[in-house]
């Protein structure tokens, strides 16, 4: 058995001996109670699931594994010519719980590299698509096509015991995330460079090599790559990828159709399409200004324009989050450190003055601060990578880090077929006597 694995399986032994002892003992108490307001709205707040690898506060934002973004910068290893963390080292200590050292860090780099090989056909079914097929569409058939090799699919119908299922989900996680930067590569180099594809290079790691493969060798792209990957790998599991994939796996259906559903759900412009549709607003309202300087009136102007047609600012707003998303605040010392005077982070950093006093004023936004795309498209922009419609395919390729590894924590845990209660309009002012 490899290390990690190994250790997977001794950590969740443990963890499901205990939720086994404490249900049985203290299953019926409350956690909480469930408002109208949240049955009505999204289920907002309700404690639903269990997600080890990732917890979101409402004002500190993210911890993963109980690490902020700048302790992750700092504890997780990384490569010699690079100050940015490692997401391998970030995928060990979501699925463990335990910080990797250098060389485990390295070991998951280096199985990945073993695991990479896409399957023929996939290529060939990306190849029969219109190249104007959005690319987060390719990439959710891309990563169904995939299910081919699902190791838990094939055991399953060999009749492989529930106790195995940790065992095959794992091997699948750890094949779908060698994997997606090859895919995910091949579809922008489809779409935006005639299909001249890269080959993956064996002394670069998983990051470094994704941005080899999409054209860049630039030193500070791969830095950036790490830096993006490791920060959008996991949001806790409500947010509506992680949910959905955590969803579809509890039917028992294999890690790539589970990830497909997420994908599903991260391509929707409420969700992580926000970030193609940032740059998309950022480059309209230039346009129509005639000017890459806007003044901060004319910004305003814009952006009260936008709410005069019933949208919304792309970027903005969370449905947890109550103070600026530390992953913004991340990606904007980036960018002060490495870039700079650029004409699309100084509009970001414009923004970031002018819209939330404007979303205050609406007097509903719960929260009027930027989130994690508001940032990302314009960095993107400076290194060239201006394909904004592939933007949310970059989110994908790093959510796959903790959705996965949360995947396996829910066959390790045994957890069950979810699914919740719907109530009728009628049902519902029964039970609460409303006539
Ligand atoms: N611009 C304008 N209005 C906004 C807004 C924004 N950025 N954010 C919220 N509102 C509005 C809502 O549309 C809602 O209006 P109605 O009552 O008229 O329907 C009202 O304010 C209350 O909404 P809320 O409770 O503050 O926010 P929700 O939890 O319902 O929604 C969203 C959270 C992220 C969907 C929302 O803030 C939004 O639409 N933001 C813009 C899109 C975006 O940036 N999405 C990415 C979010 C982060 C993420 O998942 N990344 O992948």
């Amino acid at each position: 058995m490899d290390p990690l694995k190994k250790l997977f399986f001794e950590k969740s032994t443990a963890l499901k001996a205990e939720i086994k002892a404490t249900l049985k003992e203290r299953g019926a108490e409350k956690l909480d109670e469930v408002t109208l307001a949240q049955t009505l709205g999204g289920m907002r707040g309700v404690k639903s699931m269990l997600w080890e690898t990732s917890k979101l506060d409402p004002e500190e934002g993210i911890r993963f594994r109980g690490y902020s973004i700048p302790q992750l910068k700092e504890k997780l290893p990384s490569r010699s010519d690079c100050k940015e963390p490692m997401p391998e080292g970030l995928f060990w200590l979501m699925l463990v719980g335990e910080l990797p050292t250098q060389e485990q860090a390295e070991w998951v780099s280096d199985e990945w590299e073993k695991r990479r090989d896409v399957p023929e056909h996939v290529y060939n079914m990306l190849n029969a698509l219109p190249s104007d097929t959005h690319p987060m569409t390719q990439f959710i058939l891309a990563i169904t096509a995939m299910q081919t090799d699902s190791v838990f699919a094939k055991r399953y119908a060999e009749g492989m015991g529930k106790n195995d299922y940790w065992d095959a989900t794992y091997e699948d996680t750890m094949n779908l995330l060698a994997r997606l930067p090859v895919v995910a590569a091949f579809i922008y180099r489809r779409i935006w460079k005639d299909g001249d594809t890269i080959n993956a290079n064996n002394d670069l790691d998983w990051a470094g090599n994704f941005a080899h493969m999409l054209g860049y060798d630039d030193k500070d792209f791969s830095s950036l790559m790490r830096l993006y990957l490791t920060i959008h790998a996991d949001h806790e599991g409500g947010n509506a990828s992680a949910h959905t994939g955590h969803l579809v796996n509890s039917t028992l259906a294999d890690v790539y159709l589970s990830y497909a559903g997420s994908m599903t759900s991260l391509a929707g412009p409420l969700h992580g399409l926000a970030n193609q549709e940032v740059i998309k607003w950022i480059l309209e309202m230039t346009k129509k200004l005639g000017t890459d300087t806007p003044t901060n009136e004319q910004i305003a102007d814009y952006v009260q324009a936008t709410l005069d047609a019933r949208k919304v600012i792309p970027g903005y707003g969370h449905a947890v989050l109550r103070e600026p998303d530390p992953r913004f605040t991340a990606q904007r010392i980036f960018a002060e450190e490495y870039i700079k005077d650029s004409t699309y982070t100084n509009i970001v950093w414009q923004m970031f003055e002018v819209v939330p006093p404007i979303l205050k004023g609406l007097g509903k936004v719960k929260n009027p601060w930027p989130n994690v795309d508001a940032h990302s498209g314009a960095i993107l922009m400076h290194y060239g990578l201006d394909q904004f419609s592939f933007y949310t395919v970059l989110f994908g390729v790093s959510r796959a880090l903790g959705v996965c590894a949360s995947l396996c924590w829910s066959r390790a845990l045994g957890m069950p077929l979810e699914r919740p209660k719907s109530v009728t309009w009628e049902s519902l002012k029964a039970d609460l006597n409303i006539s």
